[in-house]
């Protein structure tokens, strides 16, 4: 088994020597060539991991035209003679020691070995709350909306192994915010084992984080939505939700102005209805390709959903005529929350 390890850089000239001093140690038992993908750095990275070619097994790439760090890795792939692929940041916030634990996953069975903050043993030193709640608060945003990845506890880990053939074939988007996410959607794997490690702080050198990061983060999980198809899903499920009030109204109206029943309860049965009726067209459309559980669980867990919606809906317009919002504006937003409230439950619990 040969291994390739692809770091992209932008200005590490500082953090080289160290990197593959430590690479070489950790990866003595193995057959290795270390991949640096640099674009064109001020610093002259490039230059200089070309000189410690001499030492090390290095092929240094200087990209003039291309930029940006998912693309580099994608170029890594490209250049990879190995059969196993690792990808790291240069700069020592991913230790070196971590990837033989990549490498012994991968061979124990895994596709994907991730290095990953987020699981027991794991963490990240000496970041501000903040800093960690975003991190959190991102990565949880990615899971929810993408239910492919919604195991994975670092999904956006820019440390991790996989074997050629699950990025082979995928047709990975250069443009992409954060590459490991890109390929656990689009790549061809089966297996995901996720290695505890701590991440660093940055050795030497400047980080390349800017302050549009959440903002490029949020497009790119929009983006795969709709790659999955899960952006069709909500669609489908609002133009049956938009059905099911019609549904809702002409049988209230039916039950009250032709047959006389009570207006109060005659509410009742025509919800009953509209719900059936929403539950029928999202099973045969919205999530058609997706009924893993048996008929009476599906038909269950929709009507717990739609409760679970209604007392949202509830406490969101409660809450804000309280706080002085207008109540039809307030209804407004409390119908928007609890229809992203029943699509999730639905779509991760009736169909996940
Ligand atoms: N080739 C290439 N590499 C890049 C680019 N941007 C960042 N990198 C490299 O990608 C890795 C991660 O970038 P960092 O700036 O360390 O990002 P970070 O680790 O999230 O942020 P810090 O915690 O501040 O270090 C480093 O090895 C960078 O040199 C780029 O546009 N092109
Ligand atoms: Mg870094």
């Amino acid at each position: 088994m040969k291994v390739s390890v692809i770091v992209p850089t932008y200005n590490e000239r500082d953090n080289l020597e160290e990197l593959f001093e430590r690479i070489s140690t950790a990866l003595t038992d193995y057959d290795y060539e270390i991949i640096v993908v640099d674009d064109d750095s001020p610093d002259k990275t490039w230059e200089f991991a070309q000189r410690l070619a001499e030492k090390y097994p290095v092929k240094a790439i200087r990209r003039t035209k291309e930029k940006g760090l998912s693309s580099a890795v994608i170029r890594g792939f490209k250049e990879a003679s190995g059969d196993v692929f690792v990808v790291m940041d240069a700069d020592l916030q991913h230790p070196p020691e971590v990837i033989p634990r990549l490498l012994e996953a991968i061979e124990n069975g895994a596709d994907i070995a991730i290095a990953s903050r987020y699981v027991r043993g794991g963490g990240v030193k000496n970041w501000y709350w903040y800093r960690k709640l975003i991190s959190k608060g991102a990565i949880m945003i990615g899971r929810i909306a993408l239910p492919k990845i919604r195991d994975v506890k670092d999904p956006v880990s820019g440390f991790f192994a996989l074997k050629r053939e699950a990025v082979e074939n995928a047709q990975l988007n250069p443009i992409g915010f954060k590459i490991l996410m890109e390929i656990l959607i689009k790549g061809n794997y089966k297996k995901v084992t996720e290695i505890p490690f701590t991440f660093g702080l940055r050795h030497a050198g400047e980080s390349k984080l800017g302050g549009k990061t959440i903002l490029n983060y949020l497009k790119h999980v929009y983006r795969l939505m709709k790659w999955e198809g899960e952006l069709d899903r909500l669609i489908k499920f609002m133009i049956v939700g938009l059905l099911g009030v019609l549904v809702n109204q002409g049988f209230l109206w039916f039950f009250v102005s032709k047959l006389g029943w009570d207006k109060i309860l005659a509410n009742i049965p025509a919800t009953e209805l509209a719900i059936l009726n929403n539950f029928t067209w999202n099973d045969l459309w919205t999530f058609r390709d997706l009924k893993m559980r048996p008929l009476h669980l599906r038909l269950l867990s929709f009507h717990l959903a739609a409760l679970t919606g209604a007392v949202v809906q509830w406490i969101i317009y409660a809450g804000l005529v309280l706080l002085g919002m207008h109540y039809l504006l307030a209804n407004m937003v409390g119908i928007v929350v609890s229809f992203i409230v029943r699509f999730l439950v639905n779509r991760h619990v009736t169909w996940g």
